[in-house]
């Protein structure tokens, strides 16, 4: 897969604006201000092609970006406190009929805050990864934020109460060091290239 020449496609605020799957894809999914907008954008050596926002939860769409061998597919950030109620369902229902909409899904990338213990939505989300035996791998983001000890101790903590959710790997990741971007565009590449 050419990380280097991928063209935003269109957003789905909606089950009818879905684009048909006709490629493999690879989807990222997080909580809101993770840091999801920063890794495509480091992925894809882009400066902005994912918008980066200081404003957290601006992104209620599925984005869909194309690759030449594959989609990525930018799922919106959950779990942002100001959402309301109708805007949360609105999520869930979105999230749920992107993944019954019978998609070639090969990889999904779970954003984490390695800084925290995952949230009840994370957890939410892992789980169902896990019960729906979808391929994802856990990317630890903001790893730089992070001392030596700190470090240590929380990849330590995150694969103990990862590792029942079965990811095929736990990469920490910064998107201001540049720490996991080889390994994450390798599985991505590698799960491509699966079937
Ligand atoms: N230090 C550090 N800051 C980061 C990193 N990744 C993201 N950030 C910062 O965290 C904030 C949120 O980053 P985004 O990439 O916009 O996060 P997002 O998950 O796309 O957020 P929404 O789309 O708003 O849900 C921004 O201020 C980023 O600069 C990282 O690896 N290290
Ligand atoms: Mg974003």
């Amino acid at each position: 897969m050419n990380f280097n020449k991928v063209d935003y496609e269109l957003s789905a605020g909606t089950y009818e604006q879905l684009p048909k799957c006709t490629m493999p894809e690879i989807v990222f999914s997080g909580r809101s201000n993770v840091g999801k907008s920063s890794l495509l954008n480091k992925i894809l050596n882009r400066k902005n092609l994912a918008r980066v926002s200081s404003q957290p939860g601006k992104t209620v769409t599925i984005n869909f970006y194309k690759a030449d061998t594959a989609r990525l597919v930018d799922l919106p950030g959950y779990g942002y406190a100001k959402h309301g109620f109708d805007e949360r369902n609105r999520w869930g229902k979105m999230i749920e009929q992107y993944f019954q909409s019978d998609r070639d899904i090969r990889l999904v990338v779970q954003l984490v805050d390695m800084r925290h213990k995952p949230t009840q939505d994370d957890l939410m989300m892992l789980d169902f990864l896990h019960q729906t035996e979808t391929p994802f791998i856990v990317a630890l983001t903001k790893s730089d934020k992070l001392n030596k000890t700190e470090y240590a101790q929380n990849l330590e903590m995150h694969n103990n109460l990862l590792k029942d959710y079965r990811p095929t790997a736990v990469v920490p990741f910064s998107s201001v060091k540049g720490e996991g971007t080889e390994e994450i565009k390798a599985l991505i590449e590698e799960a491509t290239l699966s079937k």
